[in-house]
């Protein structure tokens, strides 16, 4: 599962309904990957409900992983957070010990790809769970980016705006120092306009919300991002 060409994702989050006929949509819409996760309200019952429902397409399902009681196995990936601008060290390494303390023999780790995230709307529930240090300029996001792409050698960079569309200046800026490692952004990506704008900033732009408030405005994000050369 090459993720490393994906222009766009769309992230579902399982405690949120969406009908039959709308992830119809959302799967044969031409994304690259359709993603189960969310901060909160995330179970294993919900999970593998959705999990179910997004398998009868062909469509890539990979699963970020919010909590260890909500991994279901199943997914064609599961990626796996790592907190880079937050003190609090159950999300760099504390939650990830105590997962692998129990289930470390049985992982499949040709499935599984951390991410490097950097969250930067305050006012975000993930923000507020893992007590992120928001306040960064384009100089710090760009040195999380080589933090997360030279140091820590991981995959994925995710700029996660959650909830609010980012200042592209900054993103741009971690993006051209990256060397390995892939931009994933996310936050407020909810019309063609802002898909583009992301697009020309990160390798793979995520589009959550705006799937619950205007399917239309989401799907539109497909042909949006791939209408701009990746950076
Ligand atoms: C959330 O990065 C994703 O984890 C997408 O953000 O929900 O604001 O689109 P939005």
């Amino acid at each position: 599962m090459d993720y490393r060409t994906w222009r766009h994702v769309f992230k579902l989050d399982p405690e949120r309904t969406l009908s039959d006929e709308a992830l119809d949509r959302v799967c044969l819409s031409g994304t690259d990957a359709v993603m189960v996760g969310g901060t909160t309200g995330v179970t294993f019952d919900n999970t593998v409900d959705l999990l179910g429902r997004i398998r009868r397409y062909e469509v890539p399902c990979v699963q970020e992983i919010s909590t260890i009681e909500s991994v279901v196995p199943g997914f064609d990936l599961y990626m796996i957070p790592v907190v880079l601008n937050t003190d609090d060290g159950r999300w760099i390494t504390g939650q990830h010990q105590m997962g692998l303390r129990e289930y470390g023999a049985l992982i499949d780790w040709e499935a599984v790809v951390p991410e490097g995230y950097v969250i930067l709307n305050p006012d975000s529930s993930v923000a507020r769970l893992t007590g992120a240090k928001t306040e960064l300029d384009g100089q710090d996001l760009a040195a999380y980016g080589r933090l997360a792409d030279r140091l820590l050698r991981l995959p994925i960079l995710y700029v996660e705006y959650s909830g609010m569309f980012g200042e592209m200046d900054k993103v741009r800026r971690a993006s051209a120092v990256l060397h390995q490692a892939r931009l994933f952004y996310g936050g407020g990506v909810d019309s063609p306009d802002k898909a583009r704008q992301a697009a020309g900033c990160a390798h793979t732009v995520v589009v959550g919300n705006v799937l619950y408030d205007d399917l239309d405005a989401a799907l539109a994000t497909v042909a949006a991002v791939r209408s701009v050369p990746a950076p």
